[in-house]
């Protein structure tokens, strides 16, 4: 297929400035060179000037973890989608479960993020993913078609094909050392693919990247992109280390 693997690390609330810099100039030297594969870092807001710099003329891309959907205004402790895009960052993560869990994003302010992420000309991570309650009553499916389409509400992302990207996160994988098994993987990910292509179209769907979350690791990223429908993994724990984040993005 065309789609071309993104990998991705979430450094969560992890290092300092001088670290994620040290730390994105080592990962920047070991993947120089590998080819078939994009890949992005997404340090804390008070990381992404300095990882920029750290990470120029490097093919590894920059992303935030989090934005709001205003431009700008009253909104004390938040950062809009045009400053990310000033900061150095191309991507940016949405919805992810801990700030669905933590922080009271729903699936509006999710869409309203999304929105703005592409209006600033940022590539919006989408992420969704049941909770283990919800894998045992059976409602996995269910979660995940409103996560979408409450998500993608109004959505159209005509600003180029690659615009946006879906992260199946299972919450109950979620560094908890449990992986969803690469069958149950693969059955969230068509099932996405469906759902995206009622939203989107056929053409669009084909073309997004649906990316894997929840304790990637390099023992187990090669049998996950081996799916048809898996085309990357989101990864937390296991980014910190630039070794071992880039033993994952040299999966194949
Ligand atoms: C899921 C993932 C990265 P981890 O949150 O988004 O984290 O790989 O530590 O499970």
């Amino acid at each position: 297929d065309a789609r071309t693997p993104l990998i991705a690390g979430n450094w969560k609330m992890f290092k300092t400035p001088q670290e994620a810099a040290r730390d994105a100039a080592a990962l920047a030297e070991l993947v120089k060179g590998v080819e078939g594969v994009d890949v992005m870092i997404a340090p804390t807001f008070a990381c992404l000037v300095p990882v920029a710099q750290a990470l120029e003329g490097s093919a590894v891309a920059l992303g935030a973890q989090n934005m709001h959907w205003e431009t700008e205004g009253a909104y004390t402790g938040e950062l809009s989608g045009p400053m990310l895009k000033a900061a150095g960052c191309s991507h940016v993560i949405i919805g992810h479960s801990e700030r669905r869990q933590y922080f009271g994003e729903t699936d509006e302010t999710v869409n309203k993020k999304i929105k703005a992420a592409l209006e600033a000309g940022l590539k919006a991570v989408l992420c969704i993913g049941e909770t283990e309650e919800e894998r045992d009553q059976e409602k996995t499916l269910n979660v995940l078609d409103k996560q979408l389409k409450d998500g993608l509400k109004d959505i159209f992302p005509g600003s180029g094909e690659d615009a946006l990207v879906v992260a199946y996160e299972p919450v109950w994988a979620i560094g908890t050392g449990k992986t969803a098994t690469d069958d149950q993987a693969q059955e969230a990910h068509a099932f996405i693919r469906k759902v995206l292509a009622e939203l989107l179209g056929k053409d669009l769907a084909k073309s997004t990247r649906i990316l894997y979350g929840g304790s990637v690791k390099p023992a187990n990223i090669a049998a996950l992109m081996s799916k048809p429908d898996i085309d990357g993994g989101l990864v937390g724990g296991a980014s910190l280390d630039p070794e071992t984040f880039s033993q994952i993005v040299k999966f194949q």
